[in-house]
């Protein structure tokens, strides 16, 4: 598992070469903001089950096949092990935003996820539109300006949404 700081770090030791001064104002970039990038983590984190239950919401709402009879969230069992898929990306999704990374979302989460839901019957493409979802109420908890310093967050919200449309590429 990398961070932004290892991966520089690995990265140049593969070329070879020192650490380079636009790499080295990079990193310090990251970490004059570093302030924001905590704050998005902890909106996700401590709304984390309203972004699950509302996407969740959403998506059985665009795709009722999925909660009637036969269909993949039917059953308590099902319904639960989907909220909990959500939890469990959006929870990678958190962590990679946290290392400023996506390799522990990547190596930890979505390597043989694809493959897991083939082996089980989900259809990828509907958890691929309820981590788009989850994408969407995220963005609007952790890009409301009320609360806290108000500040330039594009970059990191690109960087966010990276992360989601990264997680839904991998399995839908
Ligand atoms: C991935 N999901 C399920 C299983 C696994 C994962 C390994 C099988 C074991 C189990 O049931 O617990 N686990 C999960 C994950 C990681 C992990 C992301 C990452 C580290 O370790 N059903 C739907 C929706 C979708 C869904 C489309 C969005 O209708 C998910 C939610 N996942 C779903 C369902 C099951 C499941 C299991 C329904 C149960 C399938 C079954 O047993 O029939």
């Amino acid at each position: 598992m990398l961070d932004a700081f290892t991966k520089v770090v690995s990265q140049a030791d593969t070329r070879g070469a020192y650490v380079s001064d636009s790499e080295i104002d990079a990193l310090k970039d990251m970490v004059s903001a570093g302030a924001k990038r905590m704050d998005v983590v902890n909106r996700i984190t401590g709304n984390a089950s309203t972004i699950v239950a509302n996407a969740a919401r959403a998506l059985f709402e665009e795709q009722p096949q999925l909660i009637q009879p036969g269909g993949n969230a039917y059953t308590n069992r099902r319904m639960a092990a989907c909220l909990r898929d959500m939890e469990i990306i959006l929870r990678y999704v958190t962590y990679a935003v946290f290392a400023g990374d996506a390799s522990v979302l990547d190596d930890r989460c979505l390597n043989g996820l694809r493959e897991t839901y083939l082996a089980l019957g989900v259809p990828g493409a509907s958890v691929a539109t309820g981590v788009s979802k989850m994408k969407e109420a995220a963005i609007a908890i952790a890009n409301d300006p009320n609360g806290v310093t108000r500040g330039d967050c594009s970059s990191l919200m690109s960087e966010l949404s990276s992360y989601f449309d990264r997680a839904a590429a991998a399995v839908g």
